[in-house]
């Protein structure tokens, strides 16, 4: 069985278990304590090279860490990673962005105000959200005249996109500039298999 090292909060981590739930995939799940430092402990460094969540236990018992890379593995050969060469390489091409654009600017505001560090870090949310608001436009102005981000149907690229962009409004962002990347958020919501941040809970909004 695949193992999972995550964490509650992490939309990095929420991306893994959204594709792993829609593979139907069996997994051990254990879920560190970020505040408490549980990534820091050496146990944990010597499975994963980075000290960071997610970090997916193969069954053999190779470690893969950095979520775009899980997301790549465990879609290889399903409907959610197209099997054509350009195609793949458009999923590519969200996964870096995603993790270059959109996640930080929207994790680190998110994180300050869940913390209650809001106008303590005022300049610094400030800072990332330019950054977040320029990259949500280049969102908005792809998905607005498109039903999924790469080609005709979901995919991995969606699954990644989704979890930090979903997850914006906490980090102060006004999503309704937003109409068209909350329909397709909506979308994502609706496939099979989907499951929320947190087990048990309604979609946030
Ligand atoms: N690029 C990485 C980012 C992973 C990441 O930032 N993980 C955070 C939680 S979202 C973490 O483990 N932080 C704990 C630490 O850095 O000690 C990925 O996509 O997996």
């Amino acid at each position: 069985m695949f193992r999972l090292y995550d964490s509650l909060l992490s939309g990095n981590c929420w991306k893994v278990r959204i594709l792993l739930s829609q593979l139907n995939l069996e997994y051990e799940r254990i879920t560190l304590d970020l505040v408490r430092g549980d990534t820091q402990q050496p146990d944990f460094e010597r499975i994963s090279r980075f000290s960071r969540v997610p970090t997916l236990v193969l069954e053999d018992g190779r470690p893969i860490v950095e979520s775009g890379a899980i997301l790549m593995h465990l879609a290889e050969g399903t409907r959610f990673l197209p099997g054509d060469r350009h195609a793949r390489t458009e999923v590519l091409s969200w996964l870096f962005f995603e993790q270059a654009d959109l996640q930080k600017a929207i994790a680190y505001p998110r994180v300050y105000n869940l913390r209650g560090q809001a106008s303590q870090m005022a300049g610094e949310i400030a800072y990332r959200q330019k950054d977040g608001y320029s990259a949500l436009q280049k969102l908005e102005n792809w998905i607005g005249n498109r039903d999924w981000l790469v080609g005709n149907g979901y995919t991995i690229a969606d699954a990644a996109v989704f979890a930090y962009v979903s997850l914006a409004a906490e980090g102060g962002y006004q999503m309704e500039r937003y109409p068209g990347i909350l329909r397709w958020l909506d979308d994502v919501r609706s496939t099979d298999g989907w499951v929320p941040l947190i087990e048990g809970t309604a979609p946030s909004r």
